[in-house]
């Protein structure tokens, strides 16, 4: 898919993820509307996977770490063609197998359990070494949130994946300057993130994480050392009385926001 195409596909994913959790009563719309133009041009033009066969070889692998986000990859898989788009109302419903955060076991195209942070990004660094002794052709992606990046476990991760040469290893970090309750300068503020992955070792772009453009070719990058995206998005992009406020982390609109929300992003449909 080109530019345009990627950017309806985005609106789409925003427009049904913000039903889903007005109908469920819960989620994280926040870091969800952050990450879902890197969402959609990475399973609508980058990722090389097989909705029919989610687990073959050569698949390539993206871990959502910042698993309760997991609406949007739900709505992105679906959407895909990993399962039907209509299972994506029962989000949180009792028996249902779209939880909270995405379970490898239930969910087709989930590559591990996330939920906890920290832990995405040391999986990615174990999935791209195996991948690299065994001259595997797939790439590893991961996401992180900024927030997530506190975590020590990321940073033993990137050591490592330097120390291996992992250049099959993208790491995106979704800069979107809060996490829970807090803005990420008022906590252990780990920003700026570039000198620090680059005084790692690491190739580092930094990109507007919420413009199509400028992702797309950030993603297709490819070198001989791992490689950050630095995305710098909004949180609660698209919607303007969520956008960069703490609250929306995981606030839950009420019916005159959700129709205030939804005039919003029809209008950009
Ligand atoms: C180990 C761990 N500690 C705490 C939490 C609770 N928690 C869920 S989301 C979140 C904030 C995450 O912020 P960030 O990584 O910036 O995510 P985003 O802004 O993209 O939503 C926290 C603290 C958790 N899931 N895991
Ligand atoms: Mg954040």
């Amino acid at each position: 898919m080109q530019t345009k195409e990627l950017e309806r596909v985005a609106r789409q994913i925003r427009r049904r993820d913000l039903q889903a959790v007005y109908d469920a009563g819960a989620g994280h719309i926040g870091g969800e509307m952050s990450a879902i133009d890197i969402l959609a041009a990475l399973y609508f033009r980058v990722l090389k996977v097989y909705p029919d066969e989610p687990r073959r070889a050569d698949r390539d692998r993206f871990i959502l770490s910042k698993g309760h986000t997991a609406c949007a990859l739900y709505i992105t898989l679906a959407k895909r063609g990993f399962f039907p788009e209509e299972e994506i109302s029962t989000f949180l419903q009792p028996h249902s197998r779209l939880n909270g955060h995405p379970n490898c076991n239930k969910v087709p195209g989930v590559e591990t359990n996330t939920g906890p942070l920290g832990h995405g990004l040391p999986v990615a660094v174990g999935i791209a070494t195996a991948g690299k002794l065994t001259s595997a052709d797939y790439h590893t992606y991961v996401m992180t949130g900024d927030g997530e990046m506190q975590e020590g476990s990321n940073w033993e991760a990137i050591m490592a994946a330097s120390q291996f040469g992992l250049g099959n290893l993208t790491l995106i970090i979704d800069h979107n300057r809060f996490q829970q309750g807090a803005a990420l300068a008022d906590t252990n503020d780990v920003a700026p993130l570039r000198p620090k992955l680059e005084a790692f070792g690491w190739d580092v772009t930094e990109i507007n994480g919420n413009e199509m453009a400028e992702i797309v070719p950030a993603l297709e990058h490819r070198g001989s050392r791992p490689h950050c995206i630095v995305a710098h998005t909004n949180k609660g992009h698209g919607i303007s009385f969520m956008q960069d406020r703490v609250d929306w982390h995981h606030k839950v609109p009420n019916r005159e926001q959700y129709e205030q929300a939804v005039a919003e992003l029809s209008e950009a449909l």
